[in-house]
């Protein structure tokens, strides 16, 4: 299929509340969405960075200015654009895999429109629900969390992650155990600690938790290899694991026993199935991640979660977990602790253009021959 057109759109969604981690407090979503038109069918890509460099190197300026500059010119030269084949065609250019993963979203929408099948069914995933969990931003107070959790516990969610970073770690974790006894619980830092931490992190082990994710920097391999010598939680990473092969690396190393995969983070949803297939591989189990995505990003996200390692509950949560107004028109529901795969063709979802107009700030048509 021929690259027809590339639109971007900038977008800003308001939060039904604050999100706050270590390293940000977000009061809404600023979105970077791409939109192909392949032989004039349309397919849409959500890139999962963010408006500052705070959780990566990449940024949503950054992503569109590549997008346009480089990556769309690149698959508009191609003559043939398959989605299978549209990483390939990238890999000239460095880096930037959450603009890459937008592309090659769009073109894998629009590509199994044409064919009539879900991505969950081209990704190979084997469940038709994936259960439901929820990431817990860092709150103003202990009783803000506890009544916090509580709703997320009411709306039925079957894992809760809380947001830890230096200072509110401890606390937090016991104040939740001590109410909520023995739920499924795990911590996200973020990057937030050093290997110095390693004898105060060791005190989360009495409480049991399913995972410690990225409490070190993106880089630290080998120091996470060492921190999970010296506790006894399961280290998870996040922000470290950027490819398959740095997933095979890290596991190699002990510098993790559970693996978060986000799409965005390592160049689209095949290689992350890619890393899905290396993590089983090592035994090592998998959970998909989320990056406040609205419900285009949430459906595919849902889709992979439903391949056959993701064994741990992940941030797949219902789109009112963040938004008031999804930008689709069937916004994804959490039912009894699950979210449903979506059945329809490509993402299986459909924006709403009133509700995608309500939010946009910008839209960009661009050039396919520079
Ligand atoms: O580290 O998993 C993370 C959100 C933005 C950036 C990084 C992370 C997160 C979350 C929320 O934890 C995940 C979600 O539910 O979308
Ligand atoms: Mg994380």
């Amino acid at each position: 299929m021929k690259l027809t057109g590339a639109e971007l759109l900038h977008l800003r969604v308001p939060l039904v509340a604050p999100f706050q981690t270590s390293f940000s407090t977000q009061l809404e979503r600023d979105l970077l969405l791409v939109r192909v038109l392949l032989d004039d069918q349309e397919g849409w890509g959500e890139c999962v960075s963010m408006a500052d460099p705070l959780y990566s190197p990449e940024f949503n300026a950054a992503a569109a200015l590549v997008l346009r500059d480089f990556l769309v010119p690149a698959l508009a030269t191609a003559g043939d654009v398959r989605a299978g084949t549209v990483a390939h065609r990238l890999t000239p250019f460095k880096g930037h895999r959450m603009a890459k993963a937008a592309l090659e979203m769009a073109v894998l929408d629009a590509e199994l429109r044409t064919v009539g099948m879900p991505l969950s069914a081209y990704l190979g995933s084997v469940h038709t629900t994936v259960p439901s969990g929820v990431s817990v931003g860092i709150q103003p107070s202990i009783s803000a969390l506890l009544e916090t959790v509580d709703g997320y516990l009411d709306d039925g969610y079957v894992r809760i992650k809380l947001k830890i970073k230096p200072g509110w770690d401890l606390e937090p974790v016991r104040a939740v155990r001590e109410r909520f006894g023995n739920i499924p619980l795990q911590v996200d830092a973020n990057t937030a600690y050093t290997l110095a931490d390693a004898r105060h992190l060791a005190l989360l082990d009495e409480f049991g938790l399913l995972l410690i994710e990225q409490p070190l920097e993106d880089e630290d391999l080998t120091q996470h290899a060492e921190l999970a010598r010296r506790v006894a939680t399961p280290i998870c990473l996040d922000e470290s694991i950027t490819s398959a092969k740095v997933a095979a690396d890290a596991i190699r190393l002990g510098a993790c026993s559970v693996v978060n995969i986000k799409a965005g983070r390592v160049g689209g949803y095949l290689e992350a199935r890619r890393v899905h297939d290396v993590c089983a591989a090592y035994g090592v189990p998998v959970w998909c991640g989320g990056m406040l995505e609205t419900g285009l990003g949430r459906a595919a996200n849902v889709a992979l979660a439903a391949l056959p390692g993701f064994t741990l509950t992940g941030d797949t949560s219902a789109s009112g977990r963040f938004y008031r107004q999804d930008i689709v028109t069937e916004p994804l529901r959490i039912q009894d602790g699950h979210i449903a795969v979506p059945t329809g063709p490509g993402l299986g979802v459909e924006v709403d253009p009133d509700a995608l107009a309500a939010v946009t700030v910008s839209r960009e048509w661009l050039p396919l021959d520079t």
